[in-house]
């Protein structure tokens, strides 16, 4: 019975021709700490995290170790495959153990990573597999520190390869062994290069094969190669003729490709994934280029946790997460400030945002503390980090910038030289892609990448949001060579606590009121888009996030500049402020300060959010008449209100209407 379960998860989750990819989610026993008593334990699913202690705000929430458990049944008729054990995000450091033995350690909570255990299981047995988490802060695994928490557990899928022996590598840093790069990519040809690393013996004549398809499922292209037993790794080239172009947001084009490996007439591996062709550039002084037209960035952050679930997320979730951005009508995401799932890099190639995607190289930003330190393991453990990103991620047509750091600082030990080194590491694995980074500093550090970008809080740890123009016109000027963009801007907010006027929020208080961060964006987005020489600006944050040391908004733990609350249910006014600034495609009307239901005073200013031209307001059926917009803002001064209980309705020609109630 249990091997034809196995059997039939094989065939549900099966990705190759031969490889058999079975998850093993199901069926594993949790117990934290160490020295723990026999038989008490969780059972439990993954993904799983072991930190509900952060997500209820506990400053020192528990870092320390965690072990998981499950039993695995190894088929007799399994011998001579080669088998591994996949896992996609531990976090922050694994240690597996197969039948009490030690296979493999991996450092670093947010990349994915391979383990042979084929020398390790008995076959026609039941074999036990344990994993040793530690998400203690450690001094040499990135990141020492950051504003988010750091929940500890197998918090991503696990997988069981079941490989032939002639299969494609898993070693090249948990990535899947094939890398396609595209040269010279234009509407009237692009290079496409394919190459695939293999692992095993060669007994017979082996090749190489690969196949494009179109969207149509049309073959437009495809290639074979004889593998030399020396040669772990092969190269196939051709020339794509007048490529549909992946042109972001408008056309996400995606072509299919096939590899295999063939031996003896038999196709022994194959992996399966995905191409877009696009060329992309960025102008100091026009900003961002994708296909040869300017592309204004309209970019949010994305940090992966959520209310109640923390950073163990169903698949549910990053697409939930999708369909609220591209609701709002985002084009482009820095999935800060690590790599993130590789179901969001699919997705982002799917839904044709711009992706920066990064390494979890976090400086301290406003803190005490370190980001970094000068000592070998630590920089070991951050180029591999690098490594991994790049390689787990390289075929994703969705990325285009590949982010070093996050507000790092020079004093103490200097990170400069080690970002160089980082730098040159990321173009010698990836020459097609710019590297960025996140600055919070002046000097040196910041002409170290490609191009750079700014965490800038204007009206909100400091000075008015209005600021952030005159700013961004004086780095301009002073780095009239560089690009240069907003990697971080935002306001917290919760949507508990609404007033009247628009008094400034301090930073810290308990006092977060929504106004204050509708007006901030207001303020920064006309800013911005009078500045087309900002290659990209991203929102801090799309979504509110868990960092257990914060006291300050409605409740401890929370970062609450999210333009969406920490559960996903309630989008803030500053949401429909983007949306009808930035979605041209589904009409809608939404008015503001809806929450603030009862009104002190009779006379009210009554602001309203719509992507339509014109816009009628009116009061308890009475209509104050149509108006004209400017950024997607609608405004009546002096609306009188009835004692009691008024009926406000928006109403436009093509996006319907809102209605709100309020009292007097
Ligand atoms: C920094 C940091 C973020 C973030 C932000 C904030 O800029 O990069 O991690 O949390 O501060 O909200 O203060």
């Amino acid at each position: 019975m249990k091997y034809f379960f196995l059997f039939l998860l094989g065939c549900l989750t099966f990705t190759g021709w031969c490889r058999e990819v079975i998850s093993l989610n199901h069926s594993w026993r949790f117990t934290p700490g160490y020295e723990t008593a026999k038989g008490v334990y969780a059972e439990i699913t993954l993904p799983h995290m072991w930190n509900q202690d952060a997500l209820a705000g506990k400053a020192d929430y528990y870092r320390g170790l965690g072990n998981y458990e499950r039993e695995l049944v190894i088929p007799e008729a399994w011998k001579g495959k080669k088998l591994y054990l996949y896992f996609k995000g531990v976090n922050t450091v694994a240690n597996l153990f197969v039948n009490g033995k030690h296979v493999k350690e991996h450092r670093g909570g947010y990349t994915a990573f391979a383990a042979d255990i084929t020398p390790y299981v008995k076959f026609g047995e039941k074999n036990v597999i344990w994993v040793r988490v530690n998400n203690a802060p450690q001094l040499d695994v990135m990141p020492l520190l950051g504003d988010f928490n750091m929940y500890g557990g197998i918090y991503r899928d696990v997988e069981l390869v079941v490989a032939e022996p002639l299969h494609f590598s898993l070693f090249d840093f948990g990535s899947r062994g094939i890398y396609v790069s595209q040269e010279n990519v234009s509407r009237e040809k692009a290079d496409l290069r394919v190459k695939a690393l293999w692992e095993g013996e060669l007994n017979a004549p082996a090749v190489l094969r690969f196949s494009l398809k179109d969207a149509e499922g049309k073959e437009i292209a495809g290639k074979e190669q004889t593998l030399f037993s020396e040669r772990h790794s092969v190269e196939l080239s051709v020339e794509v003729e007048k490529p549909h172009l992946w042109n972001g947001r408008s056309d996400p084009y995606l072509y299919h490709i096939s590899v295999e490996l063939v031996t003896g007439g038999e196709v022994t591996d194959r992996i399966e994934d995905r191409v877009g062709f696009r060329y992309f550039r960025v102008d100091p002084d026009k900003g961002f280029f994708l296909n040869g037209e300017h592309l204004p960035l309209k970019g949010v952050c994305r940090h992966q946790d959520r209310a109640e679930i923390g950073n163990a997320l169903l698949p549910l979730h990053h697409r939930e997460d999708m369909e609220i951005m591209a609701e709002m009508g985002v084009n482009a995401v820095r999935l800060a400030h690590y790599p993130q799932d590789k179901m969001m890099y699919d997705l982002c190639d799917e839904y044709g945002f711009v992706v920066w995607a990064e390494i979890p190289f976090v400086g301290p930003g406003g803190y005490r503390d370190k980001g970094f330190v000068d000592q070998p393991s630590f920089k070991e453990n951050g180029k591999d980090q690098l490594r991994e990103l790049i390689l787990q991620n390289y075929n994703h047509p969705s990325i285009c910038f590949w982010g070093l750091f996050n507000e790092l600082k020079q004093a103490g030990d200097d990170p400069v030289d080690y970002i160089m080194e980082l730098n040159r590491l990321a173009h010698q694995l990836d020459s097609g892609r710019l590297t960025t980074s996140a600055s919070n500093q002046g000097g040196r550090i910041n002409e170290l990448t490609d191009v750079v970008a700014w965490n800038m809080y204007y009206g909100w740890y400091g000075g008015e949001p209005s600021g952030i123009g005159g700013w961004a016109d004086e780095v301009h000027k002073r780095y009239p060579r560089r690009a240069i963009g907003i990697s971080e801007y935002g306001a917290g907010a919760s949507v508990l606590h609404q007033q009247e006027d628009l008094v400034k929020t301090v930073a810290g208080s308990y006092w977060h009121p929504e106004n204050w961060q509708t007006y901030f964006h207001e303020e920064h987005w006309k800013a911005i888009d009078s500045r087309p020489f900002l290659w990209g600006t991203f929102v801090w944050n799309m979504f509110d996030f868990g960092a257990a040391h914060r006291k300050e908004g409605e409740m401890n733990g929370k970062n609450d500049k999210g333009l969406v609350t920490f559960d996903r249910k309630v989008k803030k006014d500053a949401f429909y402020f983007y949306k009808a600034n930035w979605n041209r495609d589904d009409p809608f009307v939404y008015i503001a300060g809806r929450r603030l239901t009862k009104r002190s005073e009779a006379l009210q200013t009554i602001k309203v959010y719509s992507n339509q031209p014109l816009v009628e307001l009116s009061l308890n059926g009475r209509s104050l008449g149509k108006k004209k917009g400017e950024y997607g803002t609608f405004v009546w001064n002096g609306v009188e209100l009835h004692k009691g209980v008024n009926e406000i309705v928006a109403r436009t020609k093509a996006g319907g209407e809102d209605k709100i109630l309020l009292e007097w």
